[in-house]
């Protein structure tokens, strides 16, 4: 089962972080295999269960359109949790991981070339 699996149960979602590190997209496809998607942050409940994790992907870019960030089922992105001075596009900077040097973890999104190769976080619904 998922909980087996060590997904983590958060309702309404289920939550697995990878042991492994990929690329953004390869980070994608990998959930999507497991009938999931990279997290989208809804609420300040769910950046809140991020708290404990640094350098993972989010479900956030923008690599369709320069500075339009888009969560990848859609949602608009209209809370944001982004470190000081970021998103900057510091070197093509298209992807969006949980910053491991945000003094204030609730300011802790920063947009990161998107073969950078980190852990991630997969979200399914129940
Ligand atoms: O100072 C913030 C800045 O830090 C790094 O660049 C020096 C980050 N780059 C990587 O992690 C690859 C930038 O994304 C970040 O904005
Ligand atoms: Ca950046």
């Amino acid at each position: 089962s998922r909980l087996a699996d060590g997904w983590i149960a958060r309702k309404p979602s289920l939550y697995k972080v990878s042991s492994e590190k990929r690329s953004w997209q390869e980070s994608r496809d990998s959930c999507l295999n497991m009938g999931a998607d990279l997290i989208v942050v809804n609420d300040i409940e769910e950046q809140k269960f991020l708290l404990p994790y640094k350098n993972v992907w989010i479900g956030l870019s923008d690599t369709d359109n320069e500075g339009v960030w888009k969560w990848v089922d859609g949602t608009p992105l209209t809370i944001k949790y982004w470190a000081p001075g970021e998103p900057n596009n510091a070197g093509n900077e298209d992807c969006a991981e949980i910053s491991s040097n945000a003094a204030n973890p609730m300011k802790a999104w920063n947009d990161v070339p998107c073969y950078s190769s980190f852990q991630y976080i997969c979200e399914d619904h129940f």
